[in-house]
This record gives structure tokens, C-alpha cells and sequence, in this order.
């Protein structure tokens, strides 16, 4: 019976152990930082998507032109959307076209683009 009892507490404290491991759980249009690179790099989303970005504290994200984002060059757009080091925050594209976004501290590496259709 003892013995039942210890099983018993045993699995209790097992499954609540587990239930505080879980994962966090991100919207599937979730873009996240690893090293120094945007996860994922590309991603394809239909006009009215929203995408997240959870950045890490060494990486900032901003909105280049096609141009500069070949070039690598850290430019931002006029009225681009940018978020700061280690924000998290969202984006509602307006236009189906690929929009191009750069951390410029990581250049030429960490690039995204994000490829909205109709
Ligand atoms: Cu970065």
C-alpha cells in the first residue's frame, strides 16, 4: 500500500514536472533569432497574415529595400517597419510583394524575406 501511495505521488509530481516543461508555444508565423541568424530566413504568407518576431537582445530587425538587401547594406526604407534589440513585436504587410528585412549588426548573414501573396 506504501508503496502504491509513493507510485502514486511519484506520477502526480512527474505529470507537473512536465506540464512546466512544456515549450513555449509561438503563433506559426513566429520569426525567432538563433546566433546570428533569422529562424526562419524565408517565409511565404498570404496577404492579411500577420507575422511575429520574438527577437534575441543582440539583434534588431529592419525594413531595406531589394537593393540593399543584395548589397548588404543596412539602409533602412523611409517609414520601414523595424523593431529594436530584444523586442518582440508584429507586422501586417499591405501589398503582395517580398519585403526585405536586415539586423545590421549581423550583416551579410542574418537576412530575412518575407514573401506575401495575394
Ligand atoms: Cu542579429
Amino acid at each position: 500500500m506504501k508503496y502504491l501511495l509513493f507510485l502514486v505521488y511519484f506520477l502526480l509530481i512527474l505529470s507537473c514536472s512536465n506540464n512546466n516543461e512544456k515549450p513555449k508555444k509561438y503563433h506559426p508565423n513566429t520569426i525567432t533569432t538563433s546566433t546570428h541568424d533569422f529562424v526562419p530566413s524565408e517565409i511565404n504568407i498570404s496577404l492579411g497574415d500577420t507575422v511575429f518576431f520574438v527577437l534575441g537582445p543582440s539583434h534588431d530587425i529592419k525594413e531595406v529595400s531589394e537593393i540593399n538587401f543584395s548589397k548588404n547594406i543596412p539602409y533602412p526604407i523611409e517609414d520601414g517597419f523595424n523593431i529594436g534589440f530584444g523586442n518582440s513585436s508584429f507586422f501586417v504587410p499591405n501589398e503582395a510583394k517580398t519585403y526585405y528585412f536586415i539586423c545590421a549588426t549581423h550583416l551579410p548573414q542574418m537576412k530575412l524575406r518575407v514573401n506575401v501573396k495575394k
